[in-house]
């Protein structure tokens, strides 16, 4: 909804709040079979994607969610080599993940094709890294994909989903836990989008459940400065097949050999800290 033909709002109903940005144009409108797809190029952020009407990135601050969703979980893993993307479909996640040199295979399984190619377009940057040999895009039901997968194949899994509504909603339960916890090789790490933690704790309870339940030892919340998404406020969790994801290569980290933007060893030691109103969420 606008609040006039110069403005894309994303209304966040059960917490009567709403964030807008200023419009210049239009770019893309597409149905695909998946979902409907609009770019805009705004005012103050670049070039915005919103799938379902919810906002998924902008030029301007997609790099908090990228580095976060990518540097945490693979600093926290001893020697991530064979990395999965679920969803993540702008490829930014990907790209980040192929800044560690230690990663021999990264794999991108997003289910809406359009995604990357309109991704390919209007968000050049992010997929930089789509022509690395290491890198590896499929398009199909990252569920499934799971499903199939070799047992004790991956290091890494990176939930990088929608909401849990529609197409994303069986990425947040017991059952693909499960999968991706046998999917894993011991001392591998899930990590998956939660959420807001001011409006989603619920859900991050649940999510935090459910990855206990699917077999994983420990798991750990940690938390992101994300203005464009519901509250401005954006959290991952961490879950760790026999090992605890508090921990990770800090010197690794320290001392990493690319750029970032947030993402530092610091940054990851302060994410971990959990407010007070979330203690005992987890942990
Ligand atoms: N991440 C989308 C997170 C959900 C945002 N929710 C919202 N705006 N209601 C996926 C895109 C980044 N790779």
């Amino acid at each position: 909804m606008a609040l006039d033909n110069t403005w894309f709002t994303e209304i966040y109903p059960a917490d009567g709040a709403a964030f807008s940005f200023k419009i210049k144009a239009k770019l893309h409108d597409e149905r695909t079979p998946y979902q409907h797809i609009e770019i805009y190029d705004t005012v103050g952020f670049g070039k915005l994607m919103v799938i379902d009407g919810c906002v998924m990135l902008t030029d301007r601050d997609n790099f908090l969610y990228h580095e976060m969703m990518s540097h945490p979980v693979l600093f926290a893993h001893r020697a991530p080599k064979k990395v999965m993307v679920i969803g993540g479909g702008d490829c930014g996640t990907l790209r980040e993940v192929l800044k560690h040199p230690g990663v021999e295979e990264a794999w991108q399984v997003e289910i809406d094709e359009r995604v990357t190619r309109l991704s390919e377009q209007y968000f050049p940057a992010l997929c930089s890294a789509n022509d690395d040999p290491r890198a590896h895009l499929y398009f199909g039901d990252g569920i499934q994909w799971l499903k199939d997968a070799a047992p004790e194949s991956l290091d890494v899994i990176i939930v990088d989903s929608t909401d849990p509504v529609g197409p994303a909603e069986g990425l947040f339960n017991e059952a693909f836990y499960r999968n991706c916890h046998r999917a894993l090789c011991p001392g591998g790490i899930l990590v998956g989008q939660s959420e807001s933690p001011l409006f989603h704790k619920t859900l991050i309870q649940s999510m935090h459940g459910a990855m206990r339940a699917a077999g994983f030892d420990h798991t750990r919340t940690f938390y992101f400065p994300q203005c464009v998404y519901p509250s401005g406020w954006w959290s991952a969790t961490l879950a760790g097949k026999g090992v605890d994801p508090l921990g990770f290569r800090e010197q690794d980290a320290a001392q990493k050999s690319f750029a970032t933007d947030y993402y530092s060893a610091d940054i990851h030691r302060a994410a971990l800290v959990a407010p007070a109103f979330m203690a005992g969420v987890g942990g």
